[in-house]
């Protein structure tokens, strides 16, 4: 039985190439992570989720793996991780890896095998099709532009991708492909890891006979997300998994579930623990999507505070009392959060960045913190294509620009500043020394140019930092179990600027109020008299009447 270590812990996440460099090849490595244990005891997190490290072609950044057993040589070696997890360890860390099992890279021997004849050991590990009037088996379009399906002249056959042709999906049918998923598992298990992050977990039980997927206006493909996205095995096949090797450690598991509902996530993250502790849903960093269907993601159109808290408040009711909940603004998928949700206008991205912690943390759930967020790292604000690496930035500008003339450059440019997931992915700001402390070599990534203005380094030395924020919130979760363990009520839900909800438990009460708005606004709080005011992003003392702009005030009593 999983003990519930999960429902106490604050996780930091790592995307380890972008986090520090420790032999100048402009890459992160693990060895540069040991360096900074120290750092994250500091800020009080208990666990770390790395970002796959395994050996890949990198055609989407470690997330096509060609060999779950070994380490990715430029990050290091088994000896290099065998270290890193013994001074986790040792530094009361805890560590998750990341389960890419939806997909595998086509350079992993199971694909090469795969491919090449209809009979192999390996032939049915994968999705294969016969073509359809000469053409792909439906109308799916993977998520990285173009189709779902890449022809084998060796097959005769289509093979399916949700992503990149480089990320064949896995055939989760196979019960020799759940077998070797559940064998992966074990030996990282058995290194002693704490658990898991679930790469797009809730996609592996395609639906049968894979039939077409609804077609937005003027698409080129069908949005298979929304035929694929929590298929009819996936509870079977997530309690086979509970069964088979996550019940038998102690360990955490967090799935990845785009386009899940909280109704499904009652199951997957049931309190009963026969599947997974906790899913990554995906409504709140969905909010702005174009009104062309076809764009999807590709907007950038602000975030509206209604929206952002009517997401927010169902998946914390809903599932209030049966299921755990993981709270997160961003990860390497998304953009900064302090550029999204709030500002990162200098006049107020410190008060800004704390609003949001404190708005976040004091939530249901468990927090997640994004590396850079605990300094209100904030968007690159790239404007050239030239400054993008991602796949999924480079193919959405070739298919939307130069392919289908459906967007203006210009405001396709706009899109990329505003909601690339390269956003997330500029190397960790450490100090205001040359690259940013992040590398002695030639950065793999264009760094922020802010981050002389933002760094570890400064944020250390600044007791009203951030960072020293994002250490209070750590701590008093730590402490105080209405945080952990309360109920959630949001009020004044329709209010526009202002996001109020409060926590009650065993007599303890918290409210956390927030104005998500550069005004300052009156509201009436007298309701609150007396109680403590337990932390604030402002530095006076505490007018019941007034919140100024982006400040958050946290009141608690028992
Ligand atoms: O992301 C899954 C996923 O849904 C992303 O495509 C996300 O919706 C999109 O990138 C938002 O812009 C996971 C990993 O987190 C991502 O890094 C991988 O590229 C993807 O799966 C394929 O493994
Ligand atoms: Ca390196």
């Amino acid at each position: 039985m999983t003990q519930a270590w999960f429902k106490d812990s604050v996780i930091y996440q790592i995307y380890p190439r972008s986090f520090q460099d420790s032999n100048a090849d402009g890459i992160g490595d693990l060895k540069g992570i040991r360096t900074r244990l120290d750092y994250l005891k500091k800020l009080g997190v208990d666990v770390l989720w790395l970002n796959p490290i395994y050996r890949s072609p990198d055609k989407d950044n470690g997330y096509d793996i060609s060999d779950y057993e070994s380490i990715q040589p430029v990050y290091g070696d088994m000896q290099d991780f065998d270290d890193l997890l013994a001074d986790m360890h040792q530094h009361g860390l805890k560590l998750l890896m990341d389960l890419v099992v939806n997909h595998t890279s086509d350079e992993h021997k199971w694909f090469k095998e795969s491919r090449q004849s209809r009979d192999n050991d390996y032939s049915d590990y994968y999705i294969w099709r016969d073509p359809v009037d000469g053409h792909e088996p439906n109308n799916w379009g993977s998520y990285f532009g173009g189709p779902a399906w890449t022809y084998e002249p060796a097959r005769k056959q289509y093979y399916l991708h949700l992503f990149a042709p480089g990320q064949p999906d896995l055939n989760w049918e196979n019960p020799a492909v759940r077998n070797s998923v559940y064998d992966v598992m074990k030996f990282w298990l058995d290194k002693g890891i704490d658990g898991f992050r679930m790469d797009v977990i809730n996609l592996i039980s395609k639906p049968a006979g894979l039939p077409d997927a609804p077609q937005p206006d003027g698409a080129v493909y069908g949005n298979a997300e929304a035929v694929v996205a929590d298929g009819e095995r996936l509870n079977e096949y997530l309690r086979e998994m509970n069964r088979e090797v996550l019940s038998k450690y102690d360990v955490m598991t967090v799935g990845e579930m785009p386009g899940s509902k909280p109704s499904d996530v009652e199951d997957y993250a049931s309190l009963k623990g026969d599947e997974l502790n906790m899913v990554f849903q995906f409504e709140h960093v969905s909010l702005s999507s174009n009104p062309n269907k076809e764009l999807g993601k590709w907007n950038d159109k602000p975030v509206k505070l209604l929206d952002l808290k009517h997401a927010l408040n169902r998946w914390e009711s809903d599932l209030d009392g049966k299921a755990w909940n993981s709270l997160y603004w961003n990860n390497h998928d998304q953009p900064r959060a302090v550029s999204r949700f709030a500002t990162d206008d200098p006049k107020y991205r410190v008060a800004a960045a704390k609003m949001l912690g404190a708005t976040l943390h004091f939530m249901q759930g468990t927090p997640f913190v994004y590396e850079g967020e605990e300094i209100g790292m904030t968007n690159a604000n790239f404007k050239e294509l030239a400054e993008y690496e991602d796949l999924e930035s480079l193919n959405a500008y070739r298919q939307f620009v130069t392919e289908e003339h459906v967007v203006a450059e210009s405001d396709m440019l706009h899109y990329l500043t505003n909601i690339s997931r390269d956003n997330a992915r500029t190397p960790m700001q450490w100090t205001k020394g040359t690259n940013a402390g992040f590398t002695d070599g030639t950065p793999w990534f264009g760094l922020n140019k802010n981050y002389p203005d933002i760094n570890v380094e400064d944020a250390l030395t600044n007791d009203d930092s951030v960072f020293y924020f994002y250490q209070k919130l750590i701590a008093l979760r730590h402490q105080l179990d209405v945080v952990k363990y309360g109920d959630f009520k949001s009020l004044d839900d329709d209010d526009e600027q202002v996001y109020t909800y409060v926590r009650e438990w065993k007599g303890q009460q918290l409210a956390v109020v927030s104005n998500f708005t550069d005004q300052t606004v009156e509201r009436d709080y007298s309701f609150m008299s007396g109680d403590k005011l337990l932390i604030s992003n402002y530095p006076d003392g505490d007018d019941e009447k007034t919140l100024l702009p982006y400040q958050t005030k946290v009141y608690f009593t028992e």
